[in-house]
């Protein structure tokens, strides 16, 4: 794609009001259509029912991913499709990407790590079961699990990512149990496009190959995402953003997901390194730029909610969704944990995080009225350092990822995060991990941090980048707008002259702890 038009489209669409702070993520289901959920305050026009499924969903709710999290149970490891983006392979407990598990589980060791987490992380709101494989190929594992933590842990959401192949035959038993979260990885809806990322499926005991099996597998997604929208189960749709294969074709998959009651659509890039030993990652295949991404996930948002706070998890991932603090749940520390699950006391600790949620909320409410009646076609994002709760309170050098904010005279709102190594290694800065740090903010004016040292400040500086820490340990979209204010009013005395940033990487290798 030319670079050159390209940052004109993007410039474009980022002018479009963000929207009264709807807008960007989250997600959840069909048959309500489009309506706030991302970094909107709250309920806006979903149902009751509907809120409440998603208001405490870190991954259906863009607000809600600052202060609860999730947790995966790797049940799940037989797969009966293989894409080219996949291997289940390597593990590697440094390594972030869907289908990486250390270890596999039986139902019953799940059920009580569920409660082993549910005792000790009480804003876990939500277990997932998304792997290594996919749960629908390995049914009686993952529905005996899910039974499990329903009798047990009555308060968790339960939550399924499948492929989509079988789920037409499983809807009943989806319902049965109450599982009202389920994501459909949908990446194409042309056969043809499809024979360009599964090589296979094995469906009805029979292996399919080529155009064949892409076909098999879209009617069975689209089948079963319209089965579970009728059903009332709220649907997400995945979708990995493949460059040169089904970037462009993406908008069609958008339209075709919206169509059948999908409620969010999550368009994650690829990720794509020789080391994961992927067809793609083996065969030199990119994944897209933030503003490849960007450009994409903002052309579909006319059309329904985009989710764009995706960690992309491994597959027994547990805590908030930019932590992952699987490696104190390990089996043989969960075996020997005592468990003391206390609906009371989860029930207590959430009502105080919910009072933590509306103070951020309003903090920012109160900052965007004083925003009223600014008119500017100036939009700009801004990078923030933070541990969770809508603040910003990380250390530069301790960030592993960015929040990205896109901030403008229409409010602000989350529109990606980046992934980095963190540039405090062993107590002093690394200039190589400066410069992995630049480019993946490239796109930013400002980087919000709690402090920051001498060196990487100037760094930054140089790099055209304003470190700020003068709004430390505030709440962070308040802050970003109340910089703003400032940013438009130095722009307008001259003082700065407002350019267009350049684009900006997506960590493609592993992540290291
Ligand atoms: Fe897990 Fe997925 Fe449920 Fe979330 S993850 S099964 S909906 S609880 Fe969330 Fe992780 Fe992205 Fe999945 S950040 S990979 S979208
Ligand atoms: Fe991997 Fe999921 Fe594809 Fe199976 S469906 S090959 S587990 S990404």
């Amino acid at each position: 794609m030319d670079s050159g038009n390209h940052k004109v489209v993007s410039l474009l669409r980022v002018m479009q009001p963000a929207g009264q702070g709807s807008g960007s993520g989250c997600g959840s289901k069909s048959g309500d259509g489009k309506s706030g959920c991302g970094s909107s305050a709250g309920q806006g026009d979903l149902s009751p029912a509907v809120w409440e499924k998603v208001k405490n969903h870190p991954c259906y709710s863009e607000e809600a991913h600052h202060h609860y999290a999730r947790m995966h149970v790797a049940v799940a490891p037989a797969c009966n499709v293989q894409c080219n983006f996949c291997n289940r392979k390597y593990d590697c407990s440094n390594e972030s990407r869907p289908g990486v598990v250390s270890e596999r589980l039986s139902p019953e060791q799940a059920a009580k790590k569920v409660l082993a987490v549910a005792s000790t992380i009480p804003q876990m709101t939500v277990l997932g079961i998304a792997g290594p494989g996919d749960p629908l190929a390995n049914p009686e594992k993952t529905f005996k699990t899910f039974e499990l933590v329903a009798q047990s842990a009555p308060d968790i959401k339960l939550c399924l990512s499948t492929n989509g192949l079988m789920l037409p035959d499983y809807v009943d038993r989806i319902v049965a149990l109450n599982v009202d979260h389920v994501t459909i990885t949908i990446n194409m809806v042309d056969p043809n496009v499809g024979a360009k990322i599964y090589p296979w499926v094995f469906y009805n005991h029979k292996r399919y190959t080529g155009v064949e099996a892409s076909r098999i597998l879209s009617e069975r997604q689209l089948l079963g995402l319209e089965m579970l929208s009728a059903r009332g189960i709220l649907c997400k749709v995945n979708s990995v953003m493949i460059p040169g294969i089904n970037d462009q074709h993406l908008v069609a998959v958008n339209k075709a997901v919206k169509s059948r009651g999908a409620f969010l659509h999550n368009i994650m890039p690829l990720i794509s390194a020789p080391e994961h030993g992927t067809f793609f990652g083996l065969n030199g295949q990119r994944g897209p730029t933030a503003q490849e991404l960007k450009l994409l996930q903002d052309s579909c948002e006319g059309e329904m909610n985009m989710m764009r706070h995706c960690r992309q998890c491994r597959a027994d991932a547990v805590g908030l969704l930019g932590e992952d603090r699987s490696a104190e749940f390990t089996t043989e520390k969960v075996m020997a944990m005592e468990v003391n699950y206390d609906l009371a006391s989860r029930q207590a600790y959430q009502e105080k995080v919910e009072v933590k949620r509306q103070a951020v909320v309003a903090a920012r409410n109160a900052e965007l009225a004083t925003l009223a009646g600014e008119r500017s076609d100036i939009s700009i994002l801004i990078a923030v350092a933070t541990k969770g709760g809508g603040r910003i309170n990380q250390h530069f050098g301790h960030a592993r990822e960015f929040q990205i904010y896109e901030v403008s005279t229409a409010g602000s709102k989350f529109v990606g995060h980046r992934r980095v190594d963190n540039y405090c290694q062993g107590g002093h800065g690394e200039e190589d991990s400066l410069d992995t740090v630049v480019r993946a903010i490239n796109d930013c004016q400002a980087v919000f941090v709690a402090r920051i040292g001498g060196c990487p400040r100037e760094g930054l500086k140089n790099a055209g980048i304003e470190p700020v820490d003068r709004f430390a340990l505030e709440y962070i979209e308040q802050s970003a707008i109340a910089y703003f204010k400032e940013y438009l009013a130095r722009v307008r005395s001259g003082e700065l002259m407002h350019k267009l940033r350049g684009d900006a990487d997506i960590r493609q290798g592993a992540l290291i702890a």
